[in-house]
């Protein structure tokens, strides 16, 4: 598991200098979700292709900018389901973006996964990695990522992370989030999800949701390579992660590319997301 995480940051450090130095414009490709892909983003699936190639350990990859998983290693034991360069849209406004990896074994259900890693690319470069705990890591100048601490939700946060177009939402979803701001709650969205994610984890709670809503009832985030990590990262760090009913990692995906409506967060933002979405 360690040459993996080294692998990812190997490329975390191309990654960066990419998002820095080369061209932001589009390519002619369109991605298996419809998404007409950046050359960043194909620099990036490049990049981590070429880095995983380099470990025994992983059988195949599943990437969103491909369109099917692809064996690297026939004797490996870890599927590894990433996102080369998720939010990658904002990179024309320089907003923080990120790169985010599911590490599976045996299958890709969320019960599969046993490791999940994301790199956030903001003004510093940190990664953050599953094992017994959620640790974070900063890129220092040397090139390395040295870790920082222990990542631990509260059991109620402060923030609230409202996704997907407003009048697409279910009447019930737009309660849920009215009574939330009642409560005193902020609105903090950015439209990247892994920086998104990444402050409610580090300012201690709250909620970030994406939900069904009429022209795209199952969601926007794709399980294997954004749902499921984020996933196995808030529940390690002590909070939850819902489709509205059950735990996101209970879902068993048809397809690599399938999508859910899905919510992160604390334990009290979580409650009150299930009590609402019981009742429908
Ligand atoms: P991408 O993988 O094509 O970059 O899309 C995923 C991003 C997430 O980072 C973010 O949470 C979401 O799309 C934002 O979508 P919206 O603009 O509909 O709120
Ligand atoms: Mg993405």
């Amino acid at each position: 598991m360690q040459k993996i995480i080294d692998a990812i940051s190997a490329a975390a450090v191309k990654i960066k200098k990419a998002i820095e130095f080369s061209d932001t414009g589009y390519s002619e490709h369109i991605n298996k979700t419809g998404d007409t892909q950046l050359k960043l983003d194909i620099a990036s699936d490049l990049i981590i292709e070429e880095e995983f190639a380099k470990v025994s350990s992983i059988k195949s990859i599943v990437s969103e900018e491909k369109d099917e998983a692809k064996l690297l290693h026939a004797n490996g034991r870890y599927i590894v389901a990433y996102d080369p360069l998720d939010g990658s849209s904002l990179v024309d406004v320089n907003l923080s973006i990120g790169s985010i990896f599911g590490i599976y074994e045996n299958g890709t259900n969320g019960s599969d996964l046993v490791c999940a890693v994301y790199v956030v690319y903001g003004p510093r470069v940190e990664m953050v990695a599953t094992d017994k705990e959620v640790t974070l890591f900063r890129l220092n100048q040397n090139g390395k990522f040295v870790k920082i601490k222990e990542i631990k939700l509260n059991e109620k946060g402060k923030l609230n992370a409202t996704g997907a177009t407003q009048k697409g939402w279910a009447a019930y979803h737009k309660k849920l989030i009215d009574e939330i701001f009642a409560e005193g709650y902020r609105l903090r969205y950015s439209g990247g999800m892994v920086p998104d994610l990444h402050q409610i984890l580090l300012k201690g709670g709250g909620l970030f949701s994406y939900p069904a809503t009429t022209d795209a009832p199952k969601g926007k985030l794709r399980l294997l390579f954004e749902v499921f990590p984020f996933a196995f990262v808030f529940e390690k760090a002590g909070g939850a992660a819902v489709d509205g009913k059950k735990r996101l990692l209970e879902l068993k995906p048809l397809h690599i590319h399938d999508t859910s409506p899905c919510f992160f967060g604390s334990n009290t933002e979580i409650k009150k997301v299930l009590n609402e979405y019981a009742k429908h």
